[in-house]
Formats: structure tokens, sequence, C-alpha cells
């Protein structure tokens, strides 16, 4: 390596080694202090939001959800590719790289203070502390390194000549990186280097420690306990409660076939769809649902203001529109909540009240996410909850704790909002977020079916081989599920199990007697209209994926 070389190899180390220990510091004091974020993932976090929709789609439809290792991977790679540069910069133009340091600052403060949950003041003291410490650390090893021999402006003499000229402390540190006076060996520096950056691996190793004590894992969604409706309070003080439960489901609601899916899908293993990085935090003491916008009467619940209320338990099948013919994001689950319809009614809107101002009903995140639907979806009568139980079970975190809306009937992008914070009455203009990254402005359910018990590509042997599965068609309901074994030229009717609901999923199994062969088996199902899904392939963008769910088998 030429001399040269190194000494840039050296800066820029110096540079990322700054880096190193600027993102320990505060990813430790966010293990210590869950209201200053991790500026990393804020960052990436921005970056899902503004990164143009399809982008973003694309891996959120590839992935399940936003994509954390590979965004945090690339925030890594451009600081160190950043702060590889500022380090050279500070050799030779010491005030533009404290001018790039203080960019970087803006950059994680904005980026940090765009958190829903943030404390502002130690987020702020805290990237100040961090950026420091990482200049600081980067100017320490350009001195040990010699390419900062009495080179800070401090130290120089005054600056009084003309730029270039020789008392310029800028041409005194180029000479010092090309010559000799290296002060301390390749070996010296790095171990300084390497132990700086080694420390600030650690604090932030102690810092995802500790943070962890308290992650989304770890955290047992609690059984939902809801107080006592003889003794109503809040906004039902004085009225009579009612907390509507649902018996087991019955035993002919489920088929008992090896590779059926649970006829209510475990909280543990629900679909998971958000562009969350890491799902907000909400204490519910702190935590309010407003009613606004184009109703009479604004209204604020808190938490214990809603489990207050009247609730029911309701079976809805929810659904991602990114979900591809025969793919897993689809689930059942058995949600406890209050009628959408009582929390308008207590705004004073009803269904009758309906106008152009009021014609669509957007629900807003704490984490600034959206959904809107046809505010009539809310008042037809069908089951669309705010719900603050899955299972039995208060929410899970990434499920939308404390409370989030589910409707029977729409995909998760239009209407299934987590972490609900507002409900707002407005016109129809208005783009939630999904729309605004041009998916489809209504988002209804299409039907849908499954084969769940044989999987493409399986060698059957000859003989009873039970084809089932799953149809779906909330609010519509299964009438029928037909299955074909010859790429679609026949078709036999399937054995249904007990619809639990019109909103949910409804098991079915065709019991196939195969001979030797090779088989492209096909399902489809006729939902409570009459109508059967469509046979032709669309993609999941915009509107949903459509098409029979094909396999191709071979018996032996
Ligand atoms: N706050 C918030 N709510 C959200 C989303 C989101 O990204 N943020 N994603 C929606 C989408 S696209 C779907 S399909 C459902 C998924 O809900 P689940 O993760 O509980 O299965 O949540 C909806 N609610
Ligand atoms: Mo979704």
């Amino acid at each position: 390596m030429s001399k040269q070389t190194e000494s840039r190899m050296r800066a820029g180390i110096a540079g990322v080694v700054g880096a190193v220990v600027a993102f320990g510091i505060s990813e430790l004091v966010h293990g210590l202090y869950s209201s200053v974020p991790s500026i990393l993932v804020s960052i990436a976090q921005r970056i899902v939001e503004l990164t143009p929709g399809g982008l973003v789609t694309a891996g959120i439809e590839l992935l399940g959800k936003a994509d954390i290792p590979t965004l945090i991977v690339t925030v890594l790679i451009g600081t160190v590719a950043i702060t590889f540069f500022l380090g050279n910069l500070a050799v030779r133009h010491p005030s533009l790289a404290l001018a790039g340091v203080a960019v970087l600052a803006a950059i994680a403060l904005a980026a940090a203070l765009a958190d829903p949950f943030v404390a502002p003041a130690p987020t702020v003291i805290t990237i100040a502390l961090a950026l420091l410490a990482g200049a600081v650390v980067t100017e320490l090893l350009l001195r040990a390194a010699g390419l900062r021999a009495a080179v800070v402006p401090t130290e120089g003499p005054p600056l009084t000549g003309e730029p270039g000229s020789a008392a310029s402390p800028v041409m005194r540190s180029r000479e010092a990186g090309s010559d000799s006076r290296v002060a301390v060996g390749r070996g010296g520096f790095l171990l300084l280097g390497g132990g700086a950056a080694l420390a600030g691996l650690a604090a932030a190793g102690v810092g995802r420690l500790l943070g962890g004590g308290t992650s989304e894992s770890a955290a047992r969604p609690k059984k939902l306990n809801l107080p006592d409706k003889k003794q109503p309070a809040g906004k039902s003080k004085g009225k009579a409660v009612t907390h509507e439960t649902l018996p087991q489901p019955p035993a002919d609601a489920s088929i008992d076939v090896p590779g059926m899916p649970k006829l209510i899908t475990p909280a543990s293993t629900f679909y998971l769809i958000d562009t969350a990085l890491s799902s907000p935090r909400i204490d519910v003491n702190d935590w309010t649902l407003s009613v606004k916008g184009a109703v009479d009467n604004p209204v604020e619940f808190s938490y214990r203001d809603l489990l207050g209320m009247s609730t029911r338990e309701a079976d809805i099948t929810l659904s991602c529109v990114s979900n591809t013919v025969g793919g897993g994001l689809v689930s059942n689950g058995r949600w406890t909540g209050v009628l959408l319809s009582d929390v308008l009614a207590e705004a004073g809107m009803s269904r009758d009240k309906i106008t152009t101002a009021s014609r669509q009903l957007v629900g807003r995140s704490v984490d600034g996410f959206t959904t809107g639907f046809k505010t009539d979806i809310a008042l037809d009568g069908r089951n669309a909850l705010v719900a603050f139980g899955l299972n039995g079970s208060e929410l899970p975190i990434k499920h939308g704790y404390p409370v989030r809306l589910v409707i029977p009937g729409l995909y998760g992008y239009v209407s299934a909002t987590k972490w609900l914070t507002e409900i707002e009455l407005t016109n129809w203009n208005f783009d939630a977020y999904w729309i605004q990254r041009t998916w489809s402005k209504e988002g209804p359910v299409k039907t849908q079916s499954r084969i769940d018990t044989i999987n493409a590509g399986d060698n059957l042997s000859s003989g009873k081989n039970p084809i089932g599965g799953i149809a779906w068609a909330p609010h519509r309901g299964i009438q029928k599920v037909e299955v074909s074994t010859d790429g679609g030229e026949t078709w036999n009717t399937a054995r249904l199990a007990k619809q639990l609901a019109e909103d949910t999923w409804r098991q079915y199994v065709y019991d196939w007697e195969a001979q030797p062969g090779d088989y492209t088996i096909q399902v489809r199902a006729t939902d409570g209209t009459g109508e059967t899904q469509t046979a032709s392939k669309a993609p999941p963008h915009p509107s949903g994926a459509t098409g029979y769910h094909t396999i191709d088998v071979t018996v032996g």
C-alpha cells in the first residue's frame, strides 16, 4: 500500500470508528431509556416512509413486512461510506468535516424526532453527545495516525495567510499526511481504532440487551379483563352494558385432516403485515381514541371508557391484499371489541346522517399510518369492531395493542388500523397510506380458496388422499367449494365444515381416491351470493390476487 493510500485508509477508518462510537452511545441510551429512539431504526423507518410506494410495496409483498435487516444494513453501509469520506475530509478541511457532522446530526434529529413517543429533549442531548463523542474519537485517531500534527485551528497560527499559503493549517495538514510523521505504527493505530470500535459495539450490544428485556416477543399478551358490567363507568355511566361472548366453535366447524389450518388462528401464528420497523409501545394511561371530523359531537375515549362499553366477540377472517393465490397472509381471529357503530353513535353519527362530508371513515394510527373506507360499511350492521382483544387476550403489541379496527369484508390495508388513536369522518377525497402508494381505493376481499392438506410437488401413494383447506369470502360467506384433479376439466363438490360466521373462512375437504399418475389439482369457491371466484389470474397489486390455487402432484 502506498503511503498515500494508507493515510487515506487510516483517515477513513478514523471517521468510521467515530460513527461506531456515536451509534454505540445512542443505542446504549435507547436501551436504558426507551423514549430515546434507536437512531438506526428511526432512519430506516423514515426511508420506508419516503421511498416511493412501489419499492416498499415490493419489499413488503416479498417479505411480509417492511424488510428490517436490509434497511438497517443499507443505513449502516451508507453511514460507513459517508463517515469514511468525512474522516478524509477532516484531514484537509476540518471545518467542512464538522459541517458534515452537523448535517448528520440534522438527519439523525429529523429522523428521531419524527418517531411517535420520543422524549425530545433527551433525544436531542443524546444525539449531540453521541456525535460529539464520535467526532472527538475521530480527531484523536487522526492525531494518533499522525495525520493531524498541530493542524487543529486553535493550535495553529492565526489564519492570516490567503487560502493555500504556507501559513495555512490546511496546507500543513496536507504535508502532515504525506510526510513520515506517523505518531503510532500500523499496529498501534489498529489497536486504538479497534479498541474504540469495540467499545462502541459493546455499548450498542448492551443497549440492545437492555431493550430486549421488554421486546414484543417477550411480552405475552395478558388475558383480557373487562370491567364489571353491573357498575358501568366513564361514558357508560347509568347505561346498561353487555359483554357478549361466543361459545366454543362447534365440533363440526372443523374438519380433522392433517395439514388443515386451525379454525381460529393462534395469536402467535397470526399473519403479520405493517410498515412499522418496531411496533409502537403504548401506555394505555396515555392513550386516547378521538372521533372527529364531520360528526355532530367530536368525542374522546380513554381505554377504560372503551372497555366499559357494551362489548362483543366476533369471529372475523382478516386478509392482506398482498396475499398471493395460495399464500399465507390470511388468518382467522376471535376478536373482542366495541361495535364501531356504538363508538360513532357517541359522536352523534348514524347511518342516516352520512353526507358527502362524512362519506369516508379514516383510521389513524399513532405511527401515522392511515386506512380509509366507506362510512356506510361501519354502520350497515356487520361486526365492524374497535377491537382490543384477540382470542381472549389483549391484542399483542405487534397486532395493534391496545386498540385496532377490524372490519369484516375489507382487506387490512383499507381498514384494519393497528395502534389506532383517531377516527376521522371526512369526504372521499382523502387518500390513505396505501392509496397514496397506488393501491386501489376500495378494498373488498375477493373470494379465495386454498389447498392446505397437499403441497405442490408431493409424491402421494395411491388410495385415499383428502384434498382440503380453507375458502373465504367475508362478509358474504362460502356456499360451495369444488376441487378438480384434472386441471379444471371436471369439478367435484367438496364437503364443507359448518360455517362459523359469514365473516370467517370455511374448511372443506374432498376425499380423493387417487390412482397412479400425474395430476393438476385446483380449488374454487362460491360465495354466499352464489358467485364463483374468477379463474382469471391477477397479481395482488392493485386490488388483490385472483385465480385458482393450482398444484401439481404425482401419485405413485
Ligand atoms: N398502524 C398500522 N396498521 C396496519 C398496517 C400498518 O402498516 N400500520 N397494515 C395494515 C395491513 S396492510 C394489514 S393486511 C393488516 C395486518 O394486520 P396484522 O398484522 O394484525 O395481521 O394491518 C393493517 N393495519
Ligand atoms: Mo395488507
